[in-house]
């Protein structure tokens, strides 16, 4: 083989290699080997992780090949008693490798992952995606999460709803049906365990679903900002947009618990949790209250506004939901 034709070879061999290799990588680590993630605690967040892997793995290939290209380089144009150093104008054919290798791997990645993007985010359950149906409204305000139920008659908006602030239930193993409103500003809904973001837009009615395979409660022990190994019972909830001056503690606990837990929740029954205190806490659904004027209850009414076509234009102001209302008086 002439040596043109074996750098040619080489060059054709190089791109699928590299991919080969990283998608190797992938397979044999399964999991999160750097620990450059949160615990995963749904199906699709270790899909995620996978493919975050990928790109990790092509990466620093790619990072070590080009530093061990550009040592070569040193090494070997290096100063010389008796050389001259000589100009170069560039190799049009090295270019052309170094411009399309990297476009062909964003090209591939760009595929590779359009299976798993369009399956978590799409705005129905896909098919194939088994489980108990556990629908759910969720609003964000600032700077707090709400979580409504529809309760006994499966219906929202209805007397017999059941709400919560800054704790959400679900059942293991299930598939929540969600849909997601703002009231003020846009928020985004972030699950870090489950590699889960949407943003809450107002005006938007967004549909999401999430399925949780882990119990909260095994939920690995987490360091705190003190470096102390502490015990959560939940998974967390937080706020991915900046969204004013209390972003940052705009976070909420998702609790993933037994079919047998979450049928007394759903019912209206308290069930217990840690209060990380090393004592216990009871959470408790409490019925929607249509009437209220002020604070939840009015929150949930704003929501259906939403839906009410007579109301124009954005809130003028969220603070007061019902301000929304063409022609109502406060
Ligand atoms: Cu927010």
């Amino acid at each position: 083989m002439s040596p043109s034709i074996r750098t040619r070879a080489a060059r054709l061999l190089a791109l699928p290699a590299l991919l080969a290799a990283a998608s190797l990588l992938t397979a044999g680590c399964s999991g999160d080997p750097l620990h450059l993630m949160p615990e995963a605690a749904s199906h699709e967040a270790h899909q995620v992780d996978e493919l975050t892997y990928l790109i990790v793995w092509l990466t620093i290939g790619t990072f070590v090949l080009v530093q061990a290209v550009l040592l070569w380089f040193l090494w070997a144009y290096r100063a010389k008693p008796g050389v001259r150093a000589s100009h170069t104008h560039g190799n049009h054919a090295v270019e052309m490798v170094w411009t399309i290798t990297p476009a062909a791997i964003l090209v591939f990645l760009a595929v590779y992952q359009m299976g798993l993007w369009s399956k978590m985010k799409s705005t129905e359950v896909p098919q194939g995606i088994e489980g108990r149906k556990v629908p759910v409204q969720i609003m964000a305000r600032q700077f707090e999460w709400y979580f409504r139920y529809p309760g006994a008659d499966g219906q929202f908006a209805t007397a017999d709803d059941l709400v919560r602030q800054g704790d959400l239930v679900v059942p293991v193993n299930a598939v929540c049906h969600a849909e997601l409103r703002s009231l003020d500003v846009i928020h985004s809904f972030y699950l870090p365990h489950f590699r889960f973001k949407q943003d809450a837009v107002p005006g938007l009615q967004t549909k999401l679903w999430f399925r949780p395979v882990k119990l909260s409660a095994d939920r690995e022990p987490v360091k705190d900002r003190l470096g102390r190994l502490v015990k959560l019972d939940y998974w967390d909830i937080v706020c991915a947009e900046l969204c004013g001056n209390s972003h940052t503690y705009m976070a909420a606990r998702l609790y993933v618990v037994s079919d047998a837990d979450f049928d007394r929740y759903a019912k209206g029954e308290a069930i217990q949790v840690d209060d990380q205190k090393g004592g216990k806490r009871a959470i408790q659904l409490a019925k929607w209250d249509a009437g209220a004027k002020r604070g939840e209850g009015a929150f949930w009414t704003a929501w259906s506004h939403q839906d009410d076509q007579t109301v124009k234009g954005p809130p003028k102001n969220p603070k007061h939901p019902f301000a929304a209302k063409a022609g109502e008086e406060e």
